[in-house]
C-alpha cells in the first residue's frame, strides 16, 4: 500500500520526529530504463504495513447538537485535548504521548456524541524525475493524431490531443479557476506566472479582508505551514517541485516562444498546498478542499475543479464529506489513480476511490491510470475496471519546475493534471457546465484503448480534441 505514492529521490531521508522514528523506505522499481524510487513514511503507531498517520492524533467527527459538554466528555475518555477546529463539529485532537490510535478511535466511536472519529492520515505525493531538464519535442502528452499547431514534431495519438482543440482556437480562458491541492507552486515561474491567482479580495496588508480564515492568501495558502507563502523552494528550487510540475501541466502559458505549454494557455491557478518535505494530512488535506469550496461560494469563483496527484492514506469520512461539499458546489475532485501497480477495485486507493454520489447525486471524483507513449498502461500505474475511470499520459511528461526551469517525471501523479486540464479547457468552451456535465464529457469521449480495456470503467484515454 506505502509504494502508492512517493516522491521525487530526494525525499529519501531517516528522520526523527516527536520522538517517533519516521521510517522512510525506498523502493525502487525499474520501468523502462528509469528508476523510480518510491518513499514511504511510516509512523511506529502504524499498524503493520498499513497506511501511516500521525501519531498521537485523530480527527472527531462530533453529531449535531452535541453540547461542549458532551464533546468534552467525549474526548476525555481519551483524554484527549482539542487541537484545532477545523470545520463545524469536526476538530483534530491531541492524544498523550504514547496513545494507541486505533484504541482511542474506538473509545471515541463508541461515545453516543461521535459521528466518526479516524486516524489523520499522511499522505505524500508521487513523481518521478527521468531526465532533469527539458528536451524540445517531448511534450508528446499535448499532441494528437494530426499535426495541427506544430510542425515541428510528430502527432502522437496517444497524447491528450490538446494540439487539436487549440487548432480550433480553444486554449482555455483566464475566467476558469481550478485548485492545485499539492506542494506549492514556483509562481513566478515565466511560464507559469501569468496563469496564477492573485487574490484581489485579500490584498497583502496583514488583514484577513475576505474574512476566509486566512490572512493575505494572495495565491492561495500553504496549509503545511500555516502561512500564505505558497513556494518555498528559495532560489535554488529545493522544495516544490512536484506541484510546480502538475501546475504547468494543467496551464504552462502557450504561445509565449518559452518552455512548455499546458493544456490550457490561459487559466487561473491557485494553491492549496498541503504537502510539505514529508507529505501531508488528512487535517490539512481537509482544509485544503474545504478553501476551495468557500472561495467559490464565498467570491462566486468559477472553479471548476482540483488536481489531486496525491494519496497513500485509508479511507477518511472527513476528507469524503469536503470532497463531496465542493462537489455540491460543481467542483470536480480529480485524482491520480496510485503508482503502486495495483487493482484499486481489491484494495482501495484514497483519495482516488472516493465517491461522491451519496451526497453530491453525482460522482465528483475522477480517478486517472497514466499511460506512456505508445499507448500502454505505465509499468506502475493501478487501475480499476470500477475504480479507475480514465487513461491520460504520465510516462516522461515534461513541464515547468523551479527555479524557472522545466523537468520530465512520470507518475499518475502526471496524469491527473492533464485530465484537470481538459476539464478546465471543456469548461472555457462551455460557460454554464455543471461538474455532472464536464465528468460526462470526459468520461465520454475518450478513445478506445486496449491498454485500458477491462483496467479502467471507460476502457479510454483522454481525449480533449473535441473540448
Ligand atoms: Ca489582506
Ligand atoms: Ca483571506
Ligand atoms: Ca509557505
Ligand atoms: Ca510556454
Amino acid at each position: 500500500m506505502n509504494r502508492h505514492h512517493g516522491t521525487t529521490d530526494s525525499h529519501s531521508h531517516l528522520r526523527r520526529r516527536s520522538g517517533i522514528s519516521k521510517l522512510i523506505r525506498t523502493l525502487s522499481v525499474v520501468a523502462l530504463a528509469l528508476a523510480f524510487a518510491f518513499t514511504t513514511a511510516v509512523s511506529s503507531a502504524a499498524p503493520a504495513n498499513g497506511p501511516a498517520f500521525v501519531p498521537n492524533e485523530v480527527l472527531v467527527q462530533y453529531r449535531a447538537g452535541t453540547s461542549e459538554a458532551q464533546q468534552n466528555a467525549a474526548r476525555g475518555r481519551v483524554n484527549g485535548q482539542r487541537a484545532e477546529v477545523i470545520r463545524e463539529r469536526l476538530e483534530l485532537a491531541k492524544l498523550p504521548a504514547g496513545a494507541n490510535v486505533q484504541a482511542a478511535i474506538a473509545a471515541l466511536q463508541s461515545d453516543p456524541a461521535v459521528e466518526f472519529a479516524e486516524p489523520n492520515w499522511i499522505y505524500t505525493h508521487s513523481a518521478t524525475s527521468d531526465d532533469p531538464y527539458y528536451t524540445n519535442g517531448s511534450l508528446w502528452g499535448m499532441y494528437g493524431d494530426e499535426l495541427t499547431v506544430s510542425t515541428s514534431v510528430a502527432p502522437n495519438q496517444y497524447g491528450s490531443q490538446a494540439e487539436e482543440a487549440w487548432a480550433a482556437d480553444h486554449t482555455g480562458s483566464k475566467s476558469v479557476y481550478v485548485g492545485v491541492i499539492d506542494e506549492g507552486i514556483q509562481y513566478t515561474h515565466p511560464d507559469l506566472d501569468g496563469n496564477i491567482w492573485v487574490n484581489p479580495f485579500d490584498p497583502a496588508d496583514g488583514v484577513d479582508n475576505d474574512r476566509n480564515g486566512y490572512v493575505d492568501d494572495i495565491r492561495g495558502w500553504d496549509f503545511a505551514n500555516g502561512d500564505n507563502s505558497i513556494y518555498d523552494g528559495g532560489r535554488k528550487g529545493t522544495a516544490d517541485k512536484h506541484g510546480t510540475h502538475v501546475a504547468g501541466t494543467i496551464g504552462a502559458e502557450g504561445g509565449n516562444g518559452i518552455g512548455v505549454v499546458g493544456v490550457n494557455w490561459n487559466v487561473t491557478m491557485i494553491s492549496g498546498k498541503f504537502l510539505g518535505r514529508f507529505g501531508g494530512t488528512t487535517a490539512n488535506a481537509i482544509k485544503a478542499v474545504n478553501y476551495f469550496t468557500d472561495l467559490k461560494t464565498l467570491h462566486g469563483l468559477n472553479i471548476v475543479a482540483t488536481n489531486n496527484s496525491w494519496g497513500g492514506g485509508g479511507y477518511s469520512q472527513g476528507l469524503l464529506d469536503a470532497i463531496t461539499r465542493g462537489a455540491q458546489q460543481n467542483i470536480l475532485f480529480i485524482a491520480a489513480a496510485g503508482n503502486s501497480e495495483a487493482n484499486n477495485d481489491e484494495t482501495a486507493s484514497y483519495p482516488s476511490n472516493y465517491n461522491t454520489t451519496e451526497g453530491a447525486g453525482y460522482d465528483a471524483v475522477i480517478a486517472v491510470a497514466a499511460i506512456d507513449s505508445s499507448g500502454r498502461l505505465a509499468s506502475f500505474s493501478n487501475y480499476g475496471a470500477t475504480t479507475v475511470d480514465l487513461g491520460a499520459p504520465g510516462v516522461g511528461v515534461p513541464s515547468t519546475l523551479p527555479v524557472d526551469t522545466y523537468g520530465s517525471y512520470s507518475g499518475t501523479s502526471m496524469a491527473a493534471p492533464h485530465v484537470t486540464g481538459g476539464a478546465a479547457l471543456y469548461a472555457s468552451t462551455h460557460a454554464g457546465a455543471s461538474a455532472a456535465d464536464i465528468r460526462a464529457a470526459i468520461l465520454g469521449s475518450t478513445v478506445p484503448t486496449a491498454s485500458l480495456a477491462g483496467k479502467t470503467v471507460t476502457g479510454g484515454r483522454l481525449n480533449v480534441g473535441g473540448y
